[in-house]
């Protein structure tokens, strides 16, 4: 499996994917820094919420072939820079979460972010209904 590095907001989805995707039990856990796992690298929503930190993202996806940006449907403010996929010369793809709670013109409306991101293979995913999840980790398998 290709290692993925997860990019997005606080609160968007990054540490239960990350935990659905190793198979561990799913729990609650603040991200305050980097996290390794053996097919992910979990960031802090900081990361992407302050472009201070876009470096920070740049410099730490080195050790990922894939970038996976979270947009969080449930989330009225957008966080996804216009063209963010041209920063990293990898394979970026984007994982709209929660869909099992968000109606489908939030569903959109995470999709057209993930768009003006640059990002065109968008996934649709729900880790705590697990909605999605297999096609989104057989393509981390296959790709
Ligand atoms: N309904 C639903 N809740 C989710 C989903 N993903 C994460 N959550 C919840 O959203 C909150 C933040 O999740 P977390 O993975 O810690 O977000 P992170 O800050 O991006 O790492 C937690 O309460 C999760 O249970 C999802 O796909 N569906
Ligand atoms: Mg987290």
């Amino acid at each position: 499996m290709k290692k993925i590095i997860f990019m997005g907001k606080s609160q968007s989805g990054k540490t239960t994917l990350c935990q659905k995707l190793h198979h561990m039990a799913v729990r609650y856990k603040k991200t305050q820094m980097v996290e390794q796992y053996a097919n992910a690298i979990d960031t802090p929503g900081e990361y992407l919420e302050n472009r201070h930190y876009y470096s920070a993202l740049i410099v730490t996806s080195a050790d990922a072939k894939i970038i996976g940006v979270i947009a969080d449907p449930t989330e009225p403010e957008n966080y996804i820079p216009p063209a963010f996929a041209m920063t990293f010369g990898k394979p970026v793809i984007g994982i709209i979460t929660k869909i099992g709670i968000a109606n489908p013109q939030q569903i959109q409306r995470a999709e057209a972010c993930l768009q003006n991101g640059g990002i065109r293979k968008i996934f649709k995913v729900d880790s705590i209904d697990e909605i999605g999840l297999e096609a989104l980790f057989s393509y981390l398998e296959e790709v």
